[in-house]
């Protein structure tokens, strides 16, 4: 079994200013994530625009954060994909590449409407790399999967061999706790909401994986530090500047202005593809301007 702990940045995928892969800029980006304090990389998640990337896009994607990580701290591979059979492909050859961690999305342009459709799914992916431990990715504001997750873990504990974990990324802290409890020490539970850390916390979160950890991941440290000094004013605070960031950055288009601070934070890593939107030029300038007045 793997234990996560602490902060896993959900890893941007660098890319040039025509949006193809620009793999070179991967070991910058890791070196400062962990001088960053973050310990555990999830790679070609919703931040890394894994589903936006091809089949080839995304093992290359993987090997290089493989190499530039060079084992210091837990990776985690994101293979989720409408086809399975890709998802298997991209599990089996994550898992031989060398990464720690197998995580997917169930399909969902065609979605596994009842638990033991969805489990099949799971222990379909999961059986590609059967001795690598993997957490299923509950994303359901992306993926639109209205399937019951604290049932669905039920029947994962008992019919997956290597499930081992849950990455859970919705807003329903009850709903987390619960999970937390149907794992009863089996399964990793782990939260995937920034702006509501400190919450997860109370219900005993103890790793959490994120975009925002690539570019604020001290405040964040701070909010674990007060919180297990039982400084709940301060951790407070610090969630707060975590919210009132996240608020700001939700008024550009989200991704590709996180790639553009992290340019300006010196690890240029280009634009986002389509779907999502690039900054104009004028946004790249208010951007600056707003993080300033953040004090960021
Ligand atoms: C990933 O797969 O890239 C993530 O870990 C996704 C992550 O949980 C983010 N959630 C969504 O994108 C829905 C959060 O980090 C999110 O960006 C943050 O809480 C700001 O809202």
């Amino acid at each position: 079994t793997a234990r996560l702990n602490g902060l896993i940045a959900a890893t941007y995928t660098p890319m040039n200013t025509d949006g193809d892969l620009e793999l070179a800029q991967v070991a910058p980006l890791v070196e400062r994530l962990l001088d960053d304090g973050v310990q555990g990389l999830y790679v070609c998640g919703s931040t890394g625009e894994g589903m936006s990337l091809s089949t080839a896009e995304r093992k290359a994607t993987t090997e290089a954060f493989i190499t530039a990580n060079a084992g210091r701290v837990p990776l985690i591979v994101q293979v989720g994909h409408n086809s399975l059979a890709d998802a298997r492909d991209l599990a089996q050859h994550a898992a031989q590449a060398g990464a720690d961690i197998v995580s997917a999305t169930c399909p969902s342009y065609f979605k596994a409407n009842d638990i033991p459709t969805l489990v099949e799914c799971i222990a379909d992916i999961a059986a590609a790399a059967p001795n690598t431990p993997f957490y299923y990715y509950h994303i359901p504001g992306m993926t639109g999967s209205t399937i019951d997750i604290v049932r669905l873990l039920e029947a994962g504990i008992e019919q997956v061999p290597n499930l081992v974990g849950l990455k859970y990324t919705d807003t329903k802290l009850f709903e987390f706790q619960a999970c937390q409890a149907v794992a009863d020490g089996k399964l990793d539970i782990v939260f995937g909401c920034d702006e509501m850390l400190l919450g997860a916390l109370a219900t005993g979160a103890t790793a959490a994986i994120g975009s925002t950890y690539n570019v604020i991941a001290p405040i964040y440290l701070r909010i674990i530090e007060a919180f297990v000094k039982n400084d709940l004013t301060a951790a407070r605070e610090e969630q707060m500047r975590s919210i009132e960031f996240i608020r700001l950055m939700n008024t550009y288009p989200f991704h590709s202005g996180i790639k553009e601070m992290l340019r300006l934070q010196g690890v240029p890593m280009g634009r986002c593809r389509l779907p999502q939107q690039q900054l104009t030029s004028e946004q790249c300038s208010t951007l600056k301007q707003d993080l300033q007045d953040l004090g960021l």
